[in-house]
């Protein structure tokens, strides 16, 4: 009796206190010393039981990583090259995700999510890896799914993660420029500022994918995009899915003052542009709406630290969303999703209940050279990874470098 009612009183304290926690902080170690990769902004791995972990670089490669991460100046191994269609003209504009399909053992299919011009637009495609070349894409096996236009460089979305039910969900960014001109995001009619689904193995219509009959707004006629999932959001700039829970986490890049995290629902309207986090952002929006609130929000500076949910929580620019943390190496951190912030590079953590935030912290604070984060990683075994941005490797390449571990401090 004892211990159950100290266990309700210990949950309350944290839920009223959204405590700054118990979670522990990490270190970051060097792995694949001297690899030279070039703007890396994603991690995946071949779900196909050979353990081989992929990299994927903005300016249109895919490499695959040795499998032993300690080599030293390890030699360069191309899987995939698409560098002479230039998909990075723009900062954020690049190859920007991967996915393997979730039967690639058996179909070799994977996913790509790229940058064109003329006109500006993302295009995901297909890809099918040789039976005799498993280590190279085949270049002439691209089957495109869908392109769509992107008005501007910039929030250009990009990361397509598959979920439990082998559907493939996209993020797209709310087509850019700032404070979302044309509010694309609550336009339920066109796929910018939303998350979509869609499925890859088979056709609705003359579609080149098929929209799963169980989307929140499939079968609608004119307005409304079946391929819609969830809704609101500016910039989702990296998402995955929990391997324990299935709940999806998108971190939602912010304009002037928050950023966020979010846990996705079917139908989902996440707020933006009426709403950028807990707070109102166009003047003339609705007082209220159906809107979801954040797990988490962390704010641009000390100035608007009274108006923050979760005072003492780190500041930052632009959030990089990661993966809830289901590893070996770093038990303490186990069930915490971890993010982080592009250009402060401070790496933080939270623990949610019932989609609020129930402890948070920052588990590691960069001394010295301060890596920006263009991605987290995570591989087979759950461990995490950072991917700094490195601009130019004839110049900038960090000796210690280009992808960190995160381990147990
Ligand atoms: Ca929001």
């Amino acid at each position: 009796m004892y211990s159950r009612f100290f266990s309700v009183g210990l949950s309350l304290f944290i839920g009223l206190n959204a405590a700054v926690a118990e979670l522990p902080k990490v270190g970051l170690k060097p792995v694949w010393k001297g690899l030279e990769t070039t703007r890396p902004l994603w991690l995946e791995t071949a779900p196909d039981g050979s353990g081989r972990l992929f990299c994927l670089e903005q300016g249109g490669a895919i490499i695959i990583l040795p499998s032993d991460k300690h080599a030293v100046h390890p030699k360069r191994e191309v899987f995939f090259d698409i560098s002479e269609r230039k998909p990075w003209r723009e900062n954020e504009e690049g190859l920007l995700g991967m996915a393997f399909h979730p039967k690639f053992a058996d179909n070799r299919k994977f996913y790509v999510y790229y940058s064109q011009q003329k006109p500006k637009r993302s295009v995901i495609s297909e890809f099918t890896v040789a039976k005799a070349h498993p280590n190279r894409a085949d270049m002439e096996s691209e089957r495109v799914l869908l392109e769509f236009p992107q008005p501007y460089w910039n929030h250009n979305g990009g990361v397509m993660v598959f979920g439990p039910d082998s559907k493939l969900y996209v993020a797209s960014g709310d087509g850019g420029k700032a404070n979302d001109p044309h509010d694309n995001a609550q336009n339920l009619t066109n796929l910018l500022g939303k998350i979509f689904r869609i499925d890859v193995d088979s056709r609705t219509g003359k579609l080149a994918y098929g929209i799963p009959a169980d989307n929140p707004f499939a079968g609608r006629k004119d307005d409304a995009r079946g391929e819609i999932w969830a809704y609101g959001l500016r910039n989702v700039w990296r998402m995955s899915f929990d391997r324990e829970t299935g709940d999806l986490w998108a971190a939602d890049v912010g304009q002037n003052k928050w950023e966020e995290v979010n846990l996705i629902t079917k139908g989902g309207n996440y707020g933006w542009n009426i709403r950028e986090s807990f707070h109102k952002f166009k003047e003339d929006g609705p007082a209220k709406g159906d809107w979801i609130d954040p797990v988490i929000e962390y704010a641009h500076h000390a100035g608007i630290e009274k108006e923050c949910k979760f005072p003492g929580h780190g500041y930052g620019v632009s959030i990089t969303g990661g993966y809830v943390y289901r590893g070996a190496a770093i038990p303490k951190l186990r069930g915490a999703y971890v993010y982080g912030d592009f250009t402060t590079g401070l790496i933080f953590a939270v623990r949610q209940k019932d989609g609020k935030a129930t402890e948070h912290g920052t588990i590691h604070q960069q001394k010295g050279k301060v890596y920006q984060i263009a991605s987290f990683g995570e591989d087979t075994a759950g461990e995490l990874y950072l991917l700094p941005l490195v601009a130019n490797p004839a110049t900038e390449r960090d000796p210690a470098g280009s992808i960190l571990q995160l381990v147990a401090e």
